[in-house]
Order: C-alpha cells, then sequence, then structure tokens
C-alpha cells in the first residue's frame, strides 16, 4: 500500500509542477501581450503625428463609433476616484505602462471613459511637459501686463477626475498669473458623486479664481459653453475640452493675436495625449482643418512655406472645435452658438463658416500647443440618438451657411424634407443678414480654394467605363461627337453644366445601374484606397462620386485624389501605378486631363492614360499606360450628376 501511495504523491507533485508552470506562462504572455498593446498605441499615435506633418490627412475629433461602453459598468465602479499618483510617473510627458497584474482591472477601467482611466490616475496633476514650441517662437517675446486676460472655460460631462483636475492645473501652471482672470467649469449634467461636492470643495482652494456651473438637464457642449461664457469676466474667452494639457507658453501666443486682430478665433496646435497610455506626443505645425462631405471636421497639412517665419498664424478653413481663444465681445458680436445645436458635432464647422463668412478669421498659432485625448469611441450617451442629434447639427450649419451646397450635403446625411421643416433657423438667417456676411461660394473660393467639393467651375459626377455597347455609352458618345476636339478641364465647364440641366440630354434617363460600369474606390481596413471599376450605383453614393477641378485634380470626398507614379521596377508582384492620395498642390503627379475627342483621361506629366488593364480577367487594375488610340480599355465618360438640388 506504501508504494502507490508514494506514487502519488510523486504525481501529484508534478501537477503542481505543470500547474504552477503553466500559469506562470500565461502570466507571461499576458505580460507580453499587454506591454505589446500599449507601445503600439505608443507607436499609433507617434507615427499619427508624423503622418499629419506628412501631408496625410487623419482622422480625429471625428467619431467612428459610438458604443454602449458601460455595459456591466456597477455604480460603485462609475463613482469611484481612484486617484493614486506615483510621482515619477508620466514626468516630461512620457508614457504609462500599467503592470500586467493590473491588466485586467485597467481594460474595465478603459471602458468608463474610453481611455486608460488607471495610466492617468497614476500621474501627478502637475506633470511636467516639454518645451514643445519651434525655435522661431522661442525668440518672440510677451509683455503679460500688455495682453488681455482671459476665462478659461471647461465643459465636462462626467470627465475622470485625474484628468479633468490636470487640465485645470496645466491651465494654472502655465498661464501668465496676470492673463488668467479665472477658470469656469461648466458640469453638463454629470452623475459621478466625486464631481459633485468634493469638487466644490477641491476647486475652491485653489490659487486661482475658479467657478462651477451646472446645467441639471444634460444639453450638450453648445448650452454648456453658452452658460460659461455668460458668466464669465475675461476680456478673452479661452475655451479648452475638459481632458487637455496646456504646454509651456500657450496661452500668450493666442491673447497676442487677439490683441492685434479682435476678430480672430486663435487655436493652439493640438498635440496628442494618448488615449492608451497618456504619453504626450508634439504635432507639427503646418496642420490645418477643414471638412468632407457629409460635414465631419478632417486634419489636412500644408507644405511649410519657405521663407516665411514660422511664427505667423496660420490661417484654417475650420476649427477643430474644443481649444481655442476668442474676444468675448466679438463672441457675442459675431453670434456666439446656435443655442439649438444639442449635445456633440457641427458647432465647430459652424462657427468656423460663421466667423469667415462674416468678416472674422479662424487661425492656428504654431506657438501654442495644448494637447488633448483623442478618444477612438465617444463614451457617453446621445439622449435622443446619434443619428438624429448629428443629423439635426449638421442641417442647421448647411441650411443657414452653405446656400445652394447645402443639397449637396443632405444627398449624404440622413436629412430629408421632414427634417428641415422642422428647423426654426430664423433667428440664425436674421444674424447672417444683419452681420451682411458673404456667401459660402466666396467661401470655398477665398478661404478654402483646394477645397473637394463641386462647384460651378468643375466636373462633378461619374466616371464611366465606355463598353460603347450599353443603354448610356452610347448617347454618351454621339453627344461628344457635336463637341469640339480637345478640351482642357478650364473649358469643361460650360459642357458639364449643359449635361447637368438640359431635358433632352438628360443622361439621367438612360442609366441603369445594373449595367453600366463606373469607376469606384474601394477602401480596405487600413484605410488604403484603390480603383477598381464595378457596376455604377444610381445612388449618388460616395464611393463613386468624383469632382475635377479646373487646374486638373480628380478629387473625391476628404480630399483625395487620383496620382500617378513611376513604380520601382523591382517590385514583384506589380502594383499599380495610379493610386489614391491626399491631395496636395504642388504636385504634377496629380494633374489630370480629360480629352472629349478621345475620351481619355490623361495624366498631364507623362502623358499616359488611365486603363483598365485587362477587363477580360479582372475589373480591379486601375493603371496608367501610354495611350492608344481606340482602346476600349481607355474610354472613359465624366458623366455629371445634379448636386445643386435636392
Ligand atoms: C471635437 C472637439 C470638441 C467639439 C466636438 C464637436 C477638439 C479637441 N474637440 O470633439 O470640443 O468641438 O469636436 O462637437 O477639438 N461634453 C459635454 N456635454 C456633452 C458632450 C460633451 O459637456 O453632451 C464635453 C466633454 O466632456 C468635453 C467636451 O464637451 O469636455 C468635448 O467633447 P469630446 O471631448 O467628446 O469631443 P471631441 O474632442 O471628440
Ligand atoms: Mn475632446
Amino acid at each position: 500500500m506504501g508504494l502507490p501511495f508514494r506514487q502519488i504523491r510523486k504525481l501529484w507533485l508534478l501537477y503542481l509542477f505543470l500547474l504552477f508552470f503553466a500559469f506562470f506562462m500565461f502570466a507571461l504572455s499576458i505580460n507580453i501581450y499587454v506591454q505589446s498593446l500599449q507601445s503600439s498605441d505608443l507607436r499609433k499615435s507617434q507615427s499619427g503625428a508624423l503622418r499629419r506633418g506628412r501631408t496625410t490627412a487623419t482622422v480625429v475629433g471625428h467619431y467612428v463609433g459610438f458604443g454602449s461602453t458601460h455595459d456591466n459598468l456597477t455604480r460603485e465602479e462609475l463613482d469611484e476616484n481612484a486617484f493614486n499618483p506615483v510621482e515619477t510617473e508620466g514626468a516630461m510627458g512620457a508614457p504609462v505602462i500599467i503592470p500586467a497584474k493590473d491588466s485586467i482591472k485597467m481594460q474595465r477601467a478603459y471602458r468608463i471613459h474610453s481611455y486608460n482611466l488607471m495610466a492617468s490616475d497614476r500621474i501627478p496633476l502637475n506633470r511636467t511637459l516639454r518645451d514643445y514650441r519651434i525655435a522661431s517662437c522661442l525668440e518672440v517675446e510677451y509683455n503679460p501686463k500688455e495682453l488681455p486676460n482671459t476665462s478659461v472655460i471647461i465643459v465636462f460631462h462626467n470627465e475622470a477626475w485625474s484628468v479633468l483636475l490636470r487640465t485645470i492645473w496645466s491651465v494654472i501652471n502655465r498661464s501668465p498669473p496676470e492673463n488668467l482672470k479665472e477658470i469656469i467649469l461648466v458640469d453638463d449634467a454629470s452623475d459621478r458623486a466625486f464631481l459633485m461636492k468634493p469638487l466644490e470643495d477641491y476647486i475652491a482652494q485653489l490659487p486661482v479664481t475658479t467657478k462651477i456651473f451646472r446645467q441639471t438637464i444634460r444639453q450638450g457642449i453648445v448650452p454648456a459653453r453658452l452658460l460659461g461664457a455668460a458668466n464669465a469676466k475675461g476680456d478673452v474667452l479661452t475655451f479648452l475640452d475638459a481632458h487637455c494639457e496646456c504646454s509651456q507658453g500657450w496661452l500668450e501666443p493666442l491673447l497676442a493675436r487677439i490683441k492685434e486682430n479682435r476678430q480672430t478665433a486663435i487655436c493652439p496646435v493640438i498635440d496628442i495625449i494618448s488615449e492608451d497610455n497618456f504619453g504626450y506626443t508634439k504635432t507639427l505645425e503646418n496642420n490645418w482643418g477643414a471638412f468632407n462631405w457629409v460635414l465631419n471636421f478632417k486634419w489636412y497639412a500644408s507644405r511649410p512655406k519657405e521663407g516665411s517665419t514660422p511664427a505667423t498664424p496660420i490661417a484654417t478653413p475650420s476649427m477643430a472645435g474644443g481649444l481655442f481663444s476668442i474676444d468675448r465681445e466679438y463672441f457675442y458680436h459675431v453670434g456666439a452658438y446656435d443655442p439649438l445645436m444639442k449635445i456633440w458635432g457641427g458647432e465647430n464647422i459652424e462657427m468656423s463658416l460663421r466667423i469667415w463668412q462674416c468678416g472674422g478669421r479662424v487661425e492656428i498659432s504654431p506657438c501654442s500647443h495644448v494637447g488633448h485625448v483623442f478618444r477612438k469611441t465617444t463614451p457617453y450617451t446621445f439622449p435622443n440618438g446619434v443619428t438624429q442629434t448629428l443629423t439635426n447639427n449638421v442641417a442647421r450649419t448647411a441650411m443657414v451657411w452653405m446656400d445652394k451646397w447645402q443639397n449637396f450635403v443632405f444627398r449624404y446625411t440622413e436629412v430629408n424634407e421632414t427634417y428641415l421643416a422642422g428647423q426654426d433657423i430664423s433667428d440664425r438667417v436674421a444674424l447672417r443678414n444683419r452681420l451682411k456676411c458673404k456667401s459660402f461660394q466666396w467661401y470655398l473660393e477665398n478661404i478654402w480654394p483646394s477645397h473637394c467639393f463641386p462647384a460651378d467651375d468643375r466636373f462633378f459626377g461619374k466616371i464611366l467605363w465606355l463598353t460603347n455597347a450599353t443603354q448610356l455609352s452610347i448617347p454618351y458618345e454621339r453627344r461628344l461627337k457635336h463637341i469640339a476636339a480637345s478640351v482642357n478641364p478650364t473649358n469643361l465647364t460650360d459642357i458639364f453644366n449643359e449635361i447637368d440641366t438640359s431635358k433632352t440630354m438628360d443622361l439621367a434617363r438612360y442609366f441603369a445601374p445594373g449595367e453600366e460600369n463606373c469607376l469606384r474606390i474601394n477602401e480596405d481596413e487600413k484605410g488604403i484606397m484603390s480603383l477598381y471599376v464595378s457596376h455604377c450605383l444610381f445612388d449618388p453614393k460616395l464611393m463613386s462620386m468624383f469632382v475635377m477641378t479646373p487646374k486638373g485634380q480628380i478629387m473625391r470626398n476628404e480630399n483625395r485624389c487620383f496620382e500617378y507614379f513611376e513604380p520601382s521596377s523591382t517590385k514583384i508582384p506589380k502594383v499599380s501605378n495610379v493610386r489614391i492620395h491626399t491631395c496636395v498642390e504642388w504636385t504634377d503627379r496629380q494633374l489630370w486631363d480629360y480629352r472629349l475627342d478621345t475620351q481619355q483621361i490623361i495624366h498631364r506629366a507623362s502623358q499616359k492614360c488611365l486603363t483598365l488593364e485587362d477587363p477580360k480577367v479582372n475589373m480591379n487594375h486601375i493603371v496608367a499606360e501610354p495611350c492608344v488610340a481606340n482602346d476600349r480599355r481607355q474610354m472613359w465618360g465624366l458623366f455629371s450628376m445634379p448636386w445643386r438640388e435636392l
């Protein structure tokens, strides 16, 4: 009996050892996984910043998903304030790496605000940052006594304690005391216990006057900022989101610019605070903002201009919305905000169009750097539904400020007649008339000449692959016979207007979406776009609509252009030499001509033709090849679509 028992005991030891080993391996792999997650996020945010500098537009400040992130989180978890700083964490803007043993708790806490709350809770409220200013900015001297003072207005809905207070402390620590009149917090109906009395007690002992105003019913950013502004006493209003960190010297250039020109809304360069580890990454100074066909804000970048002083503010067609300074009186003069824009979205575009069209300026100061936590998903609810809210705000912006372009925007959104009928915009229209504001056409031509919208001076519509056999291509080609041969984009205008409006030649009547083939754009999971040919969709769907500008750029939504490039001959498999790339103004790679007599789309510099390489084999390979007369693979029809009417 003794022997088997001893054997069993040995086996037990073995089991125990194996169990221990398995657990060890598990813990190790989790550790490696979590660390790789955090560092890859770090890489992502860093490369994001670099990419923005390299003229590629990145999507920021635009929500891609509205998750129900709060499922399963308990009231206790939401109300808990776990701020527990470690002195050296996050110093000089460094990222925080959470030990693997806490990874499950970390992920749970992440869902409360869609950022790594546990990382933030480890960083002191007054952590140090680098000085992110470029050399030419350091040369500028400001005398705080000669600058106006400002009220800093921070609106929030359920922000984390450490994140909100780090925003406040960065303002206090890095603003000249003479210029910081007060800090005004507006609570947009938060429900977290620590944002109630504990917050009031905390701000009462701050070295700078800090007041809090509360909206009892959730109304959103615009009503909250209006409440803050109404209570502000500073010469200038400076708005910040509740998850920012102001860096060295951020305020002076903003105030100085307003002193110089009181009709300017001036924004800082918005640096990136990683939502995954709270590392602070500088972005480059040549970014500016505009919007796409459905009025989502987008970043663009310009080539840094040679010879100009980089310290001068750059004009931007649109502000991102969250971070800017504006003279208090001018803010009201120019119409403050549209109070009927609720919750989130649209107010940044509305304000930008309004200020520009009514005689002011929107600019970014390259000398002012403020970090902001950009999130991938929104952590909070939209009381009336996301679509309803965003559509309402977009509709109001477009109706008041975009003239005939509003219908173009409505085609790609949920806006319909019922929506429009329900909107009372009379006050805003009265404002526009009172201030004698300029048209949206003026805005496009003067403030955003490189825009991607349709206009009277350019083609807008579908690009057909002309097989000469379909219902559409036959009348299209017949019509072309009556038009003078070689035409360059500048005199295409009349021709396309004619197609658009002429009753007899209304090609839409021939349109059989199932039979015609159109040039379309595919976007893969990585966001890389490519051209292919497939059935035309009857709806004017985004993916198959193009703009051809008088200069010769062929664009789609979001400033993406057809670009020819010489591929390296060694590449196998062969990649296409035509790609979809961010539009830039300074390259001939993106300039094309359309020849009506041959129906070819020709890359101007190389004189190569856009070609569907081998239609029998696949419709996904669009290249540029030497032009050959009557080669069906190179024949395209520009089919104008109406955009001025709904
Ligand atoms: C960007 C802007 C943001 C605003 C928004 C469009 C930046 C860095 N941020 O989105 O300021 O212009 O575009 O509307 O340019 N909040 C409330 N009540 C609400 C919703 C939000 O008080 O119902 C607060 C929120 O706590 C935050 C601020 O408003 O402090 C902006 O909201 P966000 O950070 O979710 O917006 P963001 O940065 O994605
Ligand atoms: Mn924000």
